[in-house]
């Protein structure tokens, strides 16, 4: 376990000097003076923050005061506390600041310029404080600032998938810096810089252990581990974060003595009261319990014939009285199934569980649901669930861990696939009723909404294994907060803050990152075909790898053509469960966009796409293409040598490198595959093994 923090990457928050003069004047004189209006934790880590991120990218550490004694002060306070500054500001503004939410304002005042940062509470003053530092880290001028910002998603939350072992589940940066040898690690050195990182971005909540809660996690919420739970939970407070534990769904019968999990039955109902009252006895603002039950061999309630709204609501009725949350999840599906049954289709899984239990959930309840219906593949169209529920609290899940999706070692930059994800219409009421709006609760006007992801970080010098991969952590935490920034705009500020305001570097980097989801999507599963990957640890091609499964996961090739028909004329009828028009869009084989063919129909080799290509020629072309692509990376990379430090320039060189070579795997395999089965020749005749 790595704790020297000299030697951990900072990734945005490295706060460099300032290297251009004019800039850095300017900026010193706006900086010189830190007027606070308020004392609370949260409040004096927003002061700290801006103390420390000033003085690194300035060179002079500002001064701090009670009132303003300079030419030019930044003055920071909570809506509401700061009677002072009432006449500076306009209050309809100020008014409208939620309580994450924030204001900035310069103010040209008689006494003097200020940089006002009002949040609704103390925490929208550290979010305030983390977007000046990033406008200061991205040369932007300060003069005439007019921010105010209220976040769109109530919670932004971080699913860790760490086991107390400290392996964790799809991590592919090092071990867990939450847990090793079946214990908390007590140093807490990196789980701060973590929760820095976390609130820089606007991350709100936190659950620190895997969904897979196996028998040693399954006793966290035993005295043997809450104090240090509780630990835990300060860290995290201090910088606004509420921390939430998953839970063994049978933990009355793993660690509770009883016979039964069965959600009806009384000493399961008072035992989890009992268990909550007393974790809220440690952990007074405990956010709630992230539940994966009767999923992938997790118990839950199918066992006692009980459905997943009795489970998830005796859960809620037991936090209740605290004010907490059960996040239960929606990946249920049946894992056992027979390859030869081709009327069982996953993809409907989720939808067919959840969509008959709508209303039932008590208000405490979110269910948390994956962007696609099968598994975080590299496309997937988006679930249907989103959109079919009306009456009950969401949240999206995504994940930023690249288990599909080059694990870490091929740059894959995620945030446009968000994009999509997020920006989709699912037209549940009307047209414009986009995934974003259904996940923040806008559009039904529900209490409880919001993001989740499962985290890519380890213990890692750099956090993410692939120092690119930064930007993923990066731009989910932006999304969350705001779903309408753009990937450009995301990737333009990451890169600034990580790496370098350069042009050159600006431009190339952000031409990569943007381009980097549609090379890997090129040189692996074509047209939204999804799991050619080596089962298990799903790293690598391998065609057939999932295919005679039990896990729902098929393609259905043969030598005439590929693809699954979940259509309602011929298939599984999947596309009924979207709303018009997008259902009959998906139904209709001329209508379904090209990257999602495969996904919803069974085609021959010879189909033409929209783009005027064969389905055989597409699969054959974006492999050449891809593996092109991904040496084209390495060459753009090595062009900003003499713009980024030694070390991580080098690292990020072997990754791309590995990735040319590892592309190249992918693109044969695929490629002879094909090729082998259909025996329809490459009209451009390149070589297929
Ligand atoms: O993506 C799959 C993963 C499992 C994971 C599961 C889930 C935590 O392969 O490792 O288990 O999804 O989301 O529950």
């Amino acid at each position: 376990m790595s704790t020297h923090k000299q030697e951990t990457d900072l990734c945005w928050l490295r706060y460099s000097l300032i290297d251009e003069a004019s800039l850095i004047e300017t900026y010193r004189t706006w900086c010189q003076e830190i007027v606070t209006y308020t004392i609370s934790e949260v409040f004096q880590t927003a002061a700290h923050e801006l103390h420390g991120g000033i003085s690194a990218l300035l060179g002079v550490a500002p001064v701090h005061s009670e009132k303003p004694t300079k030419s030019h002060a930044i003055l920071l306070g909570v809506k509401d506390q700061t009677t002072a500054l009432d006449h500076l500001l306009d209050t309809e503004r100020v008014a409208s600041i939620q309580e994450d939410g924030y204001l900035i304002q310069s103010v040209k005042a008689s006494e003097g310029n200020y940089l006002v940062l009002i949040g609704g509470s103390d925490k929208g003053v550290l979010y305030a404080v983390f977007e000046l530092l990033r406008r200061l880290q991205c040369g932007e001028s300060l003069g005439q600032l007019s921010i105010s910002q209220n976040p769109s998603n109530m919670l932004r939350m971080m699913n860790q998938w760490d086991n107390m072992d400290g392996s964790i589940e799809r991590g592919y940066a090092g071990r867990s810096i939450f847990f090793e040898d079946n214990a908390i690690i007590k140093d807490h050195t990196l789980i701060r810089e973590y929760a820095r990182l976390l609130a820089s971005v606007g991350l709100n909540t936190i659950s620190i252990n895997n969904v897979n809660v196996h028998r040693q996690e399954t006793m966290l919420i035993t005295e043997a581990f809450l104090p240090e739970v509780a630990q835990i939970a300060a860290v995290f407070r201090s910088y606004g974060i509420t921390l939430f534990l998953s839970v063994n769904y049978a933990s009355t019968m793993e660690i509770g003595g009883l016979t039964t999990a069965d959600p009806l039955d009384n000493d399961v109902i008072l035992w989890w009261e009992e268990k909550a009252a007393e974790i809220y006895q440690h952990i007074p603002d405990f956010g709630g319990f992230l539940v994966k039950a009767d999923s992938e061999f997790r118990p839950g309630p199918f066992t006692y014939g009980r459905d997943h709204a009795d489970g998830a609501n005796m859960l809620a009725n037991a936090l209740w009285p605290h004010g907490g949350l059960v996040i239960w999840r929606c990946f249920v599906y049946n894992c056992l199934q027979d390859w030869r049954d081709r009327s069982t289709d996953r993809a409907r899984a989720a939808y067919d569980h959840f969509t008959p239990l709508d209303g039932k959930f008590k208000d405490n309840v979110i269910l948390q649901i994956k962007n696609g219906p099968m598994d975080f593949q590299v496309r997937e169209p988006v679930s249907p669930l989103l959109g079919g529920l009306r009456s009950t609290n969401q949240i999206l899940e995504l994940q930023v861990t690249q288990e599909y999706t080059g694990q870490q070692k091929h740059v894959c930059f995620l945030v446009p696939q968000w994009k999509e994800v997020i920006d989709f219409d699912t037209y549940a009421q009307g047209e414009g009723s986009t995934t974003a709006d259904i996940a923040s609760g806008a559009l039904f006007g529900r209490a409880h909404g919001g993001f989740a992801a499962v985290s890519n970080i380890g213990d890692d010098w750099n956090w993410t294994g692939h120092v690119l991969a930064q930007a993923n952590l990066y731009g989910y935490g932006r999304l969350a907060w705001n779903p309408n920034l753009t990937a450009e705009a995301i990737a333009e500020e990451w890169i600034k803050m990580t790496f370098s305001r350069r042009p050159e570097v600006v431009a190339t980097l952000s031409d990569m990152m943007l381009r980097s989801w549609s090379i890997y999507e090129k040189y692996t599963a074509p047209l939204g075909v999804g799991w050619m990957v080596n089962p298990g640890h799903h790293y690598g091609p391998n065609v057939d790898g999932y295919e005679y499964a039990k896990w729902g996961t098929y393609h259905f090739a043969d030598c005439h053509g590929i693809g699954v028909d979940r259509t309602v004329k011929s298939g599984t009828g999947y596309t009924a469960q979207y709303h018009e028009p997008q259902a009959t869009r998906y139904e209709s084989l001329a209508e379904c966009p090209d990257e999602l063919l495969l996904f919803f129909h069974h085609v021959p080799y010879t189909h033409r796409l929209k783009s005027g290509k064969t389905v055989i020629q597409h699969v054959y072309d974006t492999h050449f293409e891809g593996v092109d692509e991904a040496a084209g990376l390495v060459t753009a990379w090595t062009s900003l040598q003499d713009y980024i430090d030694e070390r991580r320039y080098a690292q990020v060189l072997q990754r791309l490198q590995n990735q040319a070579e590892h592309a190249k795997e992918w693109r044969d395999v695929i490629n002879t595959y094909f090729s082998r089965k259909s025996g329809i020749l490459d009209e451009l005749g390149r070589t297929i093994y």
